[in-house]
């Protein structure tokens, strides 16, 4: 299987560590990429990192995914509770995808409790701040295999 994963980040994360800190933590989203190839070169994985806060860059880029990368790491933000358009892209990717939240979406209001992303994901990570990024890509090195 391929060792290529694509790491999607939704609207308005393109602001971390600008506001919220509270909830989100200081760190940048550069911060996060930087953080997630150095675990990847650890694993033997290759990341392609994006953001975008346009629905139809991040269906673009499950698309371009597909047939290409081995698995598919997203942070949806605010697009998790409304997109069936995502996930129904999520649905044409073949490979393992585990979904991302920075903050415990379930200790917050109740439409955050809500994740159309999660009917597709393999395997879900909230609560753990931008760590969760590295332990997605952790279990996806995992369901992707060792290195032959
Ligand atoms: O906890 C997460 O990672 C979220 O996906 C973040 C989304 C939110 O809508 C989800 O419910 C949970 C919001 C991302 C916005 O990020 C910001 C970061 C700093 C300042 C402002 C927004």
């Amino acid at each position: 299987m391929s060792r290529l994963v694509y790491v999607l980040n939704g609207p308005n994360l393109n602001l971390l560590g600008q506001r919220e800190p509270h909830i989100y933590g200081s760190d940048t989203l550069a911060d996060v990429e930087r953080a997630c190839h150095a675990t990847a070169l650890h694993l033997k994985l290759e990341v392609h990192f994006f953001q975008s806060n346009r629905e139809y860059e991040l269906i673009d880029w499950i698309h371009e995914a597909r047939g290409k990368a081995g698995g598919l790491v997203i942070n949806p933000a605010a697009f998790t509770h409304s997109s069936i358009a995502l996930l129904d892209a999520l649905n044409a990717f073949e490979a393992p995808v585990i979904e991302v939240h920075i903050s415990n979406v379930h200790k917050r209001e109740e439409f955050r409790h809500h994740s159309y992303v999660s009917r597709r994901a393999d395997g879900v990570i909230v609560g753990c701040g931008v760590q969760g990024y590295e332990l997605a890509l952790l279990r996806l090195a995992k369901l992707i295999g060792d290195k032959t």
